[in-house]
């Protein structure tokens, strides 16, 4: 699933159902796409309680737990996989702080959201959970390998 340290380094995306409710996809995709990060995954679904609870399963002890999960399978996700140099830290970087009033401004939290049970979009925190998270969404044949003809981003 991708090489960290590489130019095909992947980072597992979600908008959260905030987002697509506020019709926020589009400026969001365009955020990561403009910053030169290649799309090569992408798919929309409104996950089951079950599915959510396996994607947020590390924060199980936490006290917002299900609320976490009852809202992340309310509506629809849009599911993406981003590759590039560094996107698992500089994709952190776009989203900003998990808490929008403590993101800086021009990130994606800033610009576009208040609360932290509503901050829009989800983005892996390390390898290791990119790694798990892209295979929790998807399958191997709905990844697509294609080459950019751009030199910079490859
Ligand atoms: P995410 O996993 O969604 O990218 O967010 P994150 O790493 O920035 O933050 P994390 O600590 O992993 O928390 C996951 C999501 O849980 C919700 N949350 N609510 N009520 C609260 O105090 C609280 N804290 C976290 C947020 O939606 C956060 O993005």
């Amino acid at each position: 699933v991708g090489i960290p340290g590489t130019n095909q380094e992947r980072s597992f995306i979600a908008i959260k159902p905030d987002g697509t409710q506020r019709r926020l996809v589009g400026e969001i995709i365009a955020r990561f796409e403009k910053k030169g990060f290649k799309l090569v995954g992408i798919k929309i679904l409104v996950p089951t309680p079950e599915h959510a609870a396996k994607h947020y399963e590390d924060l199980n002890k936490k006290p917002f737990f299900n609320g976490l999960v009852k809202f992340f399978s309310s509506g629809a996700v849009v599911a993406m996989v981003f590759e590039g140099k560094d996107v698992v830290r500089t994709g952190r970087v776009l989203i900003g702080a998990t808490d929008p009033s403590q993101s800086a401004p021009g990130t994606i939290r800033f610009d576009l959201c208040i609360e932290t049970g509503r901050n829009i979009i989800h983005g892996s925190d390390s390898n290791e959970s990119a790694a798990h998270e892209i295979a929790l969404w998807f399958k191997e044949d709905e990844i697509a390998n294609w080459v950019s003809t751009n030199p910079v981003y490859e």
